[in-house]
C-alpha cells in the first residue's frame, strides 16, 4: 500500500510527522507499513546570497527528521543568526529574511549540488540521507517555479502594481499590504518531478494535510499534469481542513484566500477544491466538530465529509487526526 500527500510547510509537515506515527503503530511490522510519499510545495524557494532555498522543502525534512525548532516551526533550533547579521552588514539579500547559521549548512549543500548538475529531486535525496525522515520527499517540480505576490492597486503607494516574491508579502510585509493575486513564475514549462505523477497514479490514498489552500496545496496543483493526476488517480483523495472555526490556524491561509475571492471558512475551501465527481480533486473533506454545520452543504456538493478535531495539539492528537484521515478514506 502507498500514500502520498501534498504538503506545504508547517501544517503538512506536523500532519505527515503524526500520519507517520499512526502508521508505525497500526502496522508494528515495518514490511507491512505503507510506503509515504510527500509531494511538497517549492513556490517559496528562492535564490539568496547565491544560494537556493526551499523553506517547505526543509520543514518538512527537519519536521519528521527531529531537526526542527518546534516553536517556530521552521528552521533548527538553537541557532546563531551571525553570518545573517554579517551578510545584513554588507547590505546583501533580503535583510528581513534570516538564514540560521545551522539551517544556512543546507542551503551550502544543496546549492553546491545544484551547481555541479544535479537537480532539486538528486539534492533532496542527498539531503534526506542524513534527516532519513521517513517517508520519500519529492519536490513538486525540479524547475524552479516561485510564487509571486501582485500588490493591489490600493497598496503601498510606491509598490502598488508590483509583483514581489512570496516570501517578501508574507515575511517583510507580514501580508499586511493588500494583494491581488498569485502568479506562479516558470510554471508555464515546468513539470512534476520524477516519481510524483507515478506516486499519485499508485496510491490508495492520496492526502491534501492542513496546508495553505493557495500558496502551498494550490501551488503544487498548478504545476501542469498534476491537478489532473488528482483527478484521474484510483486513489481516494482525502483533505484535512486547514480552516477551522472561519480563520487560519496560522499563517496568512486568510489574507491568501481572500485575495483568489473564497471565504475563510471549512465549507468554502472544501468546495473550492471540489468533489472529483464534478471535475474537483477531493472525494472527502475533514472539519473540524465546531464547523459540524459544514458537513451536509459538503455532502450535497458530492464531497463525502465528516466533522473531528481538528487541533494538532500534540504527537497524539495529530495522529489521530491522520488515523481519522485514513479511516474515512477507507469509508468512501
Ligand atoms: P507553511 O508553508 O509553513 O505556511 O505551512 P502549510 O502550508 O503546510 O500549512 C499552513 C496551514 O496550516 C495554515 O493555513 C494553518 O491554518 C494550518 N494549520 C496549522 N496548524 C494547524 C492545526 O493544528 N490544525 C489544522 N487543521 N490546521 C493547521
Ligand atoms: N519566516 C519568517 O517569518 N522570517 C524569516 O526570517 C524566515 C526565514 C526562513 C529561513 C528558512 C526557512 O526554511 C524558512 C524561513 N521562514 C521565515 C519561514 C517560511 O519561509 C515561511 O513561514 C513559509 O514559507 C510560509 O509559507
Ligand atoms: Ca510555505
Amino acid at each position: 500500500p502507498r500514500i502520498t500527500v501534498l504538503a506545504g510547510g508547517v501544517g503538512g509537515a506536523r500532519f505527515t510527522r503524526g500520519l507517520l506515527a499512526e502508521l508505525e503503530r497500526r502496522h508494528p511490522d515495518p514490511a507491512e507499513r505503507p510506503e509515504v510519499t510527500v509531494v511538497v510545495n517549492t513556490g517559496d524557494d528562492m535564490w539568496l546570497n547565491g544560494l537556493r532555498v526551499c523553506p517547505d522543502l526543509d520543514t518538512v525534512m527537519y519536521t519528521l527528521g527531529g531537526g526542527i525548532d518546534e516553536g517556530q516551526g521552521w528552521g533548527r533550533p538553537e541557532e546563531s543568526k551571525r553570518t545573517s547579521a554579517e551578510i545584513a552588514a554588507y547590505g546583501r539579500g533580503w535583510p528581513w529574511f534570516t538564514l540560521g547559521d545551522l539551517d544556512l549548512a543546507t542551503h551550502i549543500v544543496r546549492s553546491e549540488l545544484l551547481r555541479g548538475g544535479a537537480t532539486l529531486s538528486e539534492a533532496t535525496e542527498v539531503l534526506c540521507r542524513r534527516w532519513t525522515p521517513g517517508a520519500c520527499l519529492l519536490p513538486m517540480s525540479d524547475q524552479p517555479v516561485e510564487t509571486h505576490v501582485r500588490l493591489a492597486a490600493d497598496a503601498d503607494e510606491h509598490r502598488s502594481g508590483d509583483l514581489v516574491h512570496f516570501e517578501e508579502w508574507w515575511v517583510r510585509y507580514r501580508a499586511s499590504v493588500p494583494a491581488s493575486g498569485f502568479e506562479q513564475l516558470g510554471v508555464e514549462g515546468a513539470t512534476p518531478a520524477p516519481g510524483v505523477l507515478e506516486a499519485i497514479a499508485q496510491s490508495d490514498v492520496v492526502i491534501l494535510p492542513p496546508s495553505n489552500p493557495v500558496v502551498s496545496v494550490g501551488t503544487i496543483l498548478g504545476v501542469p499534469g498534476i491537478r489532473d493526476a488528482l483527478v484521474t488517480t484510483s486513489a481516494r483523495v482525502v483533505g484535512v481542513s486547514p480552516i477551522i472555526g472561519g480563520a487560519a490556524v496560522r499563517g496568512m491561509a486568510d489574507q491568501c484566500l481572500r485575495t483568489i475571492g473564497v471565504e475563510t471558512s471549512a465549507l468554502a475551501v472544501g468546495l473550492h477544491y471540489g468533489s472529483r465527481a464534478t471535475g474537483g480533486v477531493l472525494d472527502a473533506w475533514l472539519v473540524d466538530e465546531t464547523d459540524a454545520a459544514a458537513v451536509p452543504p459538503l455532502e450535497a456538493a458530492g464531497v463525502s465529509s465528516s466533522a473531528v478535531p481538528l487541533w494538532m495539539r500534540d504527537p497524539a492528537s495529530t495522529a489521530a487526526l491522520a488515523g481519522a484521515a485514513l479511516d474515512h478514506a477507507a469509508r468512501v
